[in-house]
């Protein structure tokens, strides 16, 4: 397979990385992150606490380079939350900036600081070591499911190498790109893709720190040329560009806008196109698949469709049976299954779920699609309605579900996903108090799943009601709910 980024092997005075004011050249991050890789050697795995700063790209960096697969931990994930994945994970150490301060969850797992400057001439480093087998892990990524707490999917090498590679095709990804983002670093979308793609290029990110508006504005009208975004930062960017003639020119002037985590509305597709002339292209991808589909840099993108499979990518959709859909009818919905080498390899500690994630060699993603005629897919929904993806973050109905029962003034629980313009989806509570007369109050309730699981999964609504609609067998109805 060869190096994961060969223009840090070479080293140079090009931007690789660039947060805020800090910069490292590819010749400045080969020295820093390789001197840090050495001090990880012979660690089984790493935890890397991922604020969205340049340290976590440096560590990350190190870890791969030392071939020791790296987990990636959300900043804000809960007590509850975080306990689950450093047992789950086992890291031998944590890899922090050296003002991070971390939490009580952490406290027995020792600390490794990460520079970000190396006192070494940054050219006088000997040839980097050999690469691990493509095979091996780069990365445990925690992910939900619809109930019980996150599962870890280990990421082979290999993964990031096809999934980078197939993008480069798919977008005519260069060098002389940069890409400008502000998206989390503990997940694949602004780590893998936004962090390490520019990376196997050998071009740059400019990382936001935290999305804005105008932090978009300002770096593509300064050299920025390709932006990724979830469709909930695509939707302020539509919004913000009704009589923002700046905005509208820096983001005209963009190479490539590219959306994915979930679909963005047509509505904002054409808000965008109409105030910039320029259409979004949206890409299909997983943290166990990394990336499916795209549409293609070259091709006339259409709002609504996702793209065609990648190169390397095998894709069908399936019967509720499973059997094969063999229809590019823009009409016959399917279950996406896929296969290929940006699988991931295993739910960490968890066969059973992974036995199940898989019809034979095929992964089954859950979501439902059509075919066009051209192979084009277009997503219309998803297999489990007690999956939730609000902002780009995928939530599990049962985890909340599970976090609500916990606090001693709920008796009943349900949490659903409602229609939100900005977030997609909204989480939405619906709760049997304890006690009528008193029920928890809604910002009770939402700090208490934050502090437990994560902001993100926090409800946006709280509904009370005096008992959940349950069928003859005793399971809620959540559909009626709504009605
Ligand atoms: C609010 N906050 C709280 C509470 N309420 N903190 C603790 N307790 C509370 N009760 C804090 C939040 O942490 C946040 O802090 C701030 O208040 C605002 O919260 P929120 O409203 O949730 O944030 P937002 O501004 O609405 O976020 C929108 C967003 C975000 C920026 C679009 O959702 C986001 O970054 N999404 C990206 C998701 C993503 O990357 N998904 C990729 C996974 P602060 O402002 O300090 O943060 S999917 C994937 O990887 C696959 C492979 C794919 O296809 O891409
Ligand atoms: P995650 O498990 O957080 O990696 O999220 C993966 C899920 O995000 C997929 O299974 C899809 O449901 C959804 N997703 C990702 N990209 C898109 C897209 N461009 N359009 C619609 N849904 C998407």
């Amino acid at each position: 397979m060869g190096s994961l980024f060969p223009a840090l092997v070479a080293g140079s005075d090009r931007p690789a990385l660039r947060f805020g004011e800090r910069t490292l050249t590819y010749g400045e991050l080969r020295s820093v992150a390789g001197a840090l890789g050495e001090r990880l050697d012979g660690a089984a795995r790493v935890a890397v606490w991922a604020t969205p700063t340049l340290e976590t790209a440096v560590g990350v960096v190190a870890a791969l380079l030392a071939g020791v697969p790296a987990v990636p931990l959300n900043p804000k994930t809960g007590e509850r939350e975080l306990t689950h994945i450093v047992t789950d994970s086992s890291p031998a150490l944590v890899l922090a900036a050296p003002d991070d301060e971390l939490p009580a969850a952490l406290a027995a797992l020792p600390r490794v600081d990460i520079p970000v400057r190396s006192p070494e001439d940054p050219g006088a480093r000997e040839a980097p070591r050999p690469e691990p087998d493509p095979a091996a892990p780069a990365f445990v990524v925690y992910t939900s499911g619809t109930t019980g707490p996150p599962k870890g999917a280990v990421l082979p090498r290999r993964a990031v190498a096809t999934t980078l590679d197939a993008l480069e095709d798919a977008w005519a990804w260069t060098a002389e790109d940069v890409l400008v983002h502000g998206l989390p670093l503990f997940h694949v979308h602004g780590l893998i893709l936004g962090v390490l793609g520019p990376l196997r290029r050998g071009g740059s990110v400019r990382h936001l720190g935290r999305f804005t508006v105008e932090g978009v504005a300002r770096e593509l009208a300064s050299g920025g040329t390709m932006l990724f975004g979830v469709p909930t930062m695509y939707h302020r960017l539509a919004e913000a560009l009704e009589g923002d003639r700046e905005l509208a020119k820096a983001l005209s002037g963009a190479r490539l806008l590219v959306s994915g985590s979930a679909a963005l509305p047509v509505h904002d597709h054409e808000r965008i196109t109409a105030a910039t002339g320029r259409r979004v292209i949206e890409r299909y991808g997983m943290t166990e698949t990394l990336m499916n589909t795209s549409v293609r840099a070259d091709a006339e993108p259409r709002p609504g469709s996702v793209g065609v499979p990648l190169r390397g990518v095998e894709l069908r959709l399936v019967e509720e049976d499973g059997s094969p859909i063999a229809a590019y009818d823009g009409e016959t919905v399917g279950e996406i299954q896929v296969r290929g080498p940006n699988l991931f390899t295993a739910y960490l500690n968890r066969p059973d779920a992974t036995a199940a994630a898989f019809d034979g060699d095929w992964f089954r993603t859950g979501d439902m699609a059509v075919r066009d005629a051209d192979g084009s897919v277009r997503i219309v929904g998803r297999k489990a309605t007690d999956l939730i993806k609000s902002g780009g973050y995928k939530i599990g109905a049962g985890e909340i579900e599970n976090a609500l029962l916990e606090h001693p003034d709920v008796r009943e629980a349900a949490v659903t996903g409602e229609p939100d313009p900005d977030l997609g989806e909204r989480i939405v509570a619906w709760v049997v108090p304890a006690d009528r007369l008193r029920p928890p109050g809604e910002k009770e309730l939402a700090d208490h799943v934050a502090a437990l699981l994560a902001p993100h999964k926090r409800p946006r609504t709280v509904r009370y009601l005096d008992e959940l609609p349950r069928n003859d067998m005793g399971k809620i109805m959540k559909r009626s709910l709504h009605a």
